[in-house]
């Protein structure tokens, strides 16, 4: 799987490129039905704590982050040594309210490159209807746009940050997805999502992939795992690959990593919402 030059280009010009073909049907039912067997094992849902560095605690996200239909296309974007930063669980429930207000991750990640990538592979649909994630093209190659704490309960950011200018919604562009699809865009470009008015549970998972001499310039500790290449800059502490879901050692690395990475994620807000 490797991304065309129009579509290299365009990454670079708009910040993002979709929908890529990467997962097969009966491959994307399989990962839906895995995560849902656990969700129903737990009473319904994921606990805040198990939405992030999930690839610690699910043994067959932490094979998705290695694979090579995702990696060969992030390598034209980034170079050849590649860290996995984190992943994300991102689920709307049918008739749930939960958005995701405008914003640039950037400005809350603590990390010192321009060029990490977000990969957002959906697990059922995302449509305008389910709401997808939709962006503002060619915003991460400005300046970091102003935020406000706004701490909305339906918001799935932390803290319901929210940019407050250089928006402009009626030029945002959609990025509906089918199972099995991906969209990459750049961790600068302005983002949101809106509420899944769809009769079935929207469910993503995003990987956040970076060049391996990135540095946690927030926090003290960090870790990541190292998907390709060499790591010759050992700024992350190398994440274990779990031997199954819930290893209990990967678990044990998984409570701290998650722990501090929440951290950088609250550092300056004044309610920590513990949503990651
Ligand atoms: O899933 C969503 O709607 C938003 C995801 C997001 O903000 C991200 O992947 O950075």
């Amino acid at each position: 799987m490797a991304l065309t030059t129009p579509q290299v280009e365009q990454f670079k010009r708009d910040g993002y490129v979709y929908p890529l073909d990467i997962l097969g049907g009966g491959e994307v039912a399989d990962l839906r039905q895995r995560l849902e067997a656990r969700e129903e094992m737990q009473g319904g849902k994921l606990e805040a704590g198990q939405r992030a560095k999930s690839h610690l605690i699910f043994k067959w996200l932490d094979d998705l982050i290695r694979d090579p239909r995702i990696l060969d296309p992030i390598e034209q974007l980034i170079g050849p040594d590649i860290l996995c930063w984190n992943t994300i669980f991102w689920i709307k429930d049918v008739g749930s309210k939960s958005f995701v207000s405008w914003h640039q991750d950037t400005r809350y990640w603590g990390l010192s490159s321009p060029d990490v990538v977000t990969a957002w592979l959906a697990l059922s649909p995302a449509s305008l209807e389910s709401g997808c994630m939709r962006v503002m093209p060619g915003t991460h190659r400005g300046d970091v746009l102003p935020h406000e704490d706004r701490y909305d309960d339906a918001n799935m950011l932390t803290r319901g940050q929210e940019i407050t200018e250089g928006v402009d919604d009626g030029a945002a562009v959609h990025m509906p997805l089918e199972p099995g699809q991906m969209s990459f865009h750049n961790y600068r470009l302005a983002h949101a999502s809106g509420a899944n008015n769809a009769p079935d549970r929207r469910i993503g998972v995003s990987m956040h992939f970076m060049p391996t001499d990135t540095k946690q310039i927030v926090g003290e500790w960090d870790s990541a795992a190292l998907v390709r290449g060499n790591d010759r800059h050992g700024n992350f502490a190398p994440t274990p690959v779990p031997e199954g879901d819930f290893d209990p050692a990967a678990m044990a690395f998984h409570a701290r990593a998650a722990k501090a990475q929440s951290e950088v994620l609250y550092t300056g807000a004044a309610i920590n919402t513990q949503k990651l």
